[in-house]
């Protein structure tokens, strides 16, 4: 079972103060890994930090804001400059603008590409910069969504830039299989989040999915960690460039 274990590896994991990307930060600090909780200053990053502490693990708070593209390479030259270079990058923080296409704003439509996309392929690649420099492999998670293979009306922002992040995330594995580091995506269901809050304190939608997800119920951020620990250790060292549908059979069925 060592083959899940995380000891001795570091992690930075995006959008790591709630929801998803909390969930992750502490399944792969309970396989072993120390972890870097990237994220907006705010009470729940603290929170989420004392969460991975009470684990016996360290965890340390990188502030960080994803629309300052410019800025992500000397921020990552930074944080490994301050808590060491990290072995696994979990791309989790995401954002989304629902309305419909014809009355989305090109602000709104920005806002999406911007951090579920274009941040991610910059953070994406300072992380293989210090890898390649330090001759060492490395593992990247990206959270995608249901949304790379289908759209929901109202969408159109989110679904293209996750729709892109699930190319990228192939793009990337095949440009650095070489170097030894491996590039996957998750691809969470509909998952009970403050991002999601919205659709399931509606009674409607909330039956809505709960039928049309095979297994009949919402998924919760703990459903996304172990696939993440398994993507992030050794048990995946011959798969990269996959897109892994935590969904409850979502994707499987009309
Ligand atoms: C929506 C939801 C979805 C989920 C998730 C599903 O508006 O339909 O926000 O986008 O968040 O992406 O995989």
């Amino acid at each position: 079972m060592n083959s899940f274990r995380l000891d001795r590896r570091l992690a930075l994991v995006t959008g790591a103060s709630r929801g998803i990307g909390c969930g992750i930060a502490r399944a792969l600090a309970g396989a072993g890994a120390d972890i870097l909780l990237a994220a907006r200053p705010s009470p729940d990053l603290e929170q989420a930090a004392a969460q991975i502490r009470a684990l016996g693990r360290r965890a340390e708070t990188c502030a960080v804001d994803l629309h300052d593209i410019e800025g992500i390479p000397a921020w990552f030259d930074e944080v490994v400059r301050q808590h060491g270079r990290p072995d696994i990058l979990v791309n989790a923080a995401g954002t989304t603008r629902r309305a419909p296409a014809e009355s989305l704003t090109m602000e709104d439509w920005n806002e999406n590409i911007t951090v579920n996309l274009t941040a991610v392929f910059a953070l994406c690649q300072a992380f293989a910069r210090h890898s390649i420099a330090a001759g060492a492999k490395g593992k990247i998670i990206n959270i995608a969504s249901l949304m790379v293979a289908a759209a929901r009306r109202t969408n159109s922002a989110y679904a293209a830039s996750k729709g892109g992040l699930g190319q990228l995330t192939k793009a990337l594995a095949v440009d650095w299989a070489d170097k030894g580091i491996l590039v996957n995506a998750i691809t969470p269901g509909y998952i009970a989040t403050k991002l999601t809050e919205p659709l399931w304190t509606d009674p409607e939608f909330d039956a809505w999915v709960k039928k049309r997800t095979p297994l009949g119920r919402w998924g919760t951020p703990e459903d996304l960690g172990a696939p993440a620990v398994f993507l992030a250790a050794p048990a995946s060292d011959f798969i990269t460039g996959q897109i892994l549908f935590v969904d409850g059979g979502w994707i499987s069925t009309f």
